[in-house]
């Protein structure tokens, strides 16, 4: 009752204060947000303004200026419209992007196979596939994209601690935008249909000027340059960095899993999900598009690591001075509404209940993820069944970030930047 009480006075006091937002520089008290309702109450409410503040360290160390980072709302609508119109898959393009991934991850002479960290595989599977298979990348793709992982990762770390690292980040990101230069000259898509990074910053170009003009942005924000508006990393950065993660964590546990638990543990029993998975598998890649995963086991995988897993772990927006940080990663275990096995990887969970009013993965309202509905959820399907049809991990090495996993078998993965670093796991090609 205490809790149901105190829930309505933080709601209405947040009611009276998330009002417009305004700038505000001076005081900047930091509110974590873990209860789902005032979760649910600042997205709703909160405008593009209040996103672009707390991610203006983005912009500084990527050097972009796309919806998360830039707060003409016009310009947002218009980004937003390019990706749904470039999202629209039909059977073929779902096909075509499947077979993309299935070569990709059949490509030994370029991912290998073996002795391998694993992290850096998958993130240059996704990277290759997202590349050629939405962006109209060249199918050579991934022989010039061999360090861009490793960049971006360095970029994001360095830019915990910006001014420190200044100099390091700047001559990353050249190198990174280079490469990415390269790599689009190298492999120009003759392929049909519309080239979404063209798209892009062509509108980003429309809004140059009104961009500029924008009033509230005379203090505390930087004008972005064309460049920043041009780079593709304004498109790669929300639709990779979001997707690796997925992949990787499905991995983790599916494959991985296995290997750290004491085999006669009788948690293992519980893993059900995988009974049927071969099976689910061979069925969604005979049609893989949205309307096959929405009745296939994948979707419930993809669901359940989404919610142990968020890829945005937190949803951060500043308004009137205050910092919101929304904790979508412990409203996503918290075990009053996801029940005492709330750690656990479950995906069997999605199919009894309806979870949704407690399930933001992709945040909720008008500044929700623009590939939330079909997009994304089946490309990571895809990635998650190319890999398990076409590679098996056979064995892990032990080292002491995987220690702790062998004694408890519930423990969530660790779900930050460097958790996996040194995973190193013998990776074999299945010869079917
Ligand atoms: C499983 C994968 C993904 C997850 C978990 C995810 C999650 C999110 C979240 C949480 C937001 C809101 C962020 C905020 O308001 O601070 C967001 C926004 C957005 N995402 Fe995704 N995303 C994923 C994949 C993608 C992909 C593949 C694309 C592009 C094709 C994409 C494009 C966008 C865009 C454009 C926005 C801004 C939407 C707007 O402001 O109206 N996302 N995403
Ligand atoms: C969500 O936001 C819209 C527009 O800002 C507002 O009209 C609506 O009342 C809000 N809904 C909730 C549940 O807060
Ligand atoms: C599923 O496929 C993998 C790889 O081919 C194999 O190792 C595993 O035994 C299969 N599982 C079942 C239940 O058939
Ligand atoms: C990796 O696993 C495969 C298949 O079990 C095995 O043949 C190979 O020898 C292993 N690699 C190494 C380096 O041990
Ligand atoms: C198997 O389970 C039993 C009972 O839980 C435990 O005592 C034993 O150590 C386990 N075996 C291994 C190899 O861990």
């Amino acid at each position: 009752m205490f809790v149901i009480i105190s829930s309505l006075v933080i709601l209405l006091l947040l009611t009276i204060f998330y009002k417009k937002c305004t700038l505000h520089y001076s005081s900047s008290q930091i509110f974590l947000i873990t209860n789902i309702d005032e979760a649910r109450k600042i997205l709703n409410d909160s405008d593009i303004l209040s996103r672009a503040i707390p991610n203006q360290g983005l912009k500084k160390a990527f050097q972009i200026s796309n919806p998360f980072t830039n707060p003409n709302e016009n310009y947002r609508k218009e980004f937003v419209k390019v990706i749904h119109k470039t999202i629209n898959f039909d059977n073929n393009k779902w096909q075509r992007f499947a077979n993309i991934a299935l070569e990709t991850v059949k490509n030994e002479k370029v991912f290998k196979t073996g002795f391998i960290e694993l992290v850096p595989w998958v993130q240059k599977i996704t990277l290759s596939i997202i590349l050629r298979g939405y962006l109209g990348f060249a199918a050579n793709v991934y022989e010039v994209i061999d360090d861009i992982p490793k960049l971006i990762n360095d970029i994001w770390l360095k830019s915990k601690q910006y001014d420190k690292n200044q100099k390091s980040i700047q001559q990353s990101i050249s190198l990174l935008k280079n490469k990415l230069y390269r790599a689009a000259l190298m492999s120009q898509s003759k392929d049909e249909g519309i080239n979404v990074i063209q798209e892009i910053s062509k509108i980003a170009h429309k809004h140059l000027n009104d961009i500029q003009e924008l009033p509230q942005l005379t203090s505390g924000f930087i004008n972005p340059t064309e460049d920043e508006l041009e780079t593709p990393l304004n498109i790669i950065i929300p639709a990779y960095e979001t997707m690796w993660r997925v992949l990787l964590y499905a991995i983790l546990e599916i494959k991985v899993r296995e290997f750290l638990i004491v085999k006669n543990n009788s948690k293992m029993k519980k893993n059900n999900h995988l009974k049927d998975l071969n099976n689910s598998i061979d069925n969604f890649l005979k049609n893989p598009t949205y309307s096959t995963l929405k009745t296939n086991s994948l979707n419930l995988i993809v669901k359940e690591t989404l919610r142990l897993y968020p890829a945005t772990r937190r949803i951060h927006r500043t308004c009137n001075g205050r910092k919101y940080m929304i904790d979508v990663e412990k409203i996503h275990r918290d075990p009053t509404t996801w029940g005492d096995d709330s750690l656990c990887f479950k995906p069997e969970r999605f199919e009894k209940s309806d979870t949704s009013s407690w399930y933001i993965p992709f945040s909720v309202g008008k500044m929700k993820c623009a590939a939330s509905e079909k997009f994304a959820p089946t490309v990571a399907a895809i990635l998650i069944a190319a890999v398990l049809s076409s590679v098996d991990i056979v064995d892990v090495v032990d080292n002491e970030a995987i220690n702790k996993y062998r004694k408890n078998p519930d423990l969530p993965f660790e779900n930050h930047r460097l958790a996996f670093d040194k995973m190193i796991v013998n990776l074999t090609t299945l010869s079917k």
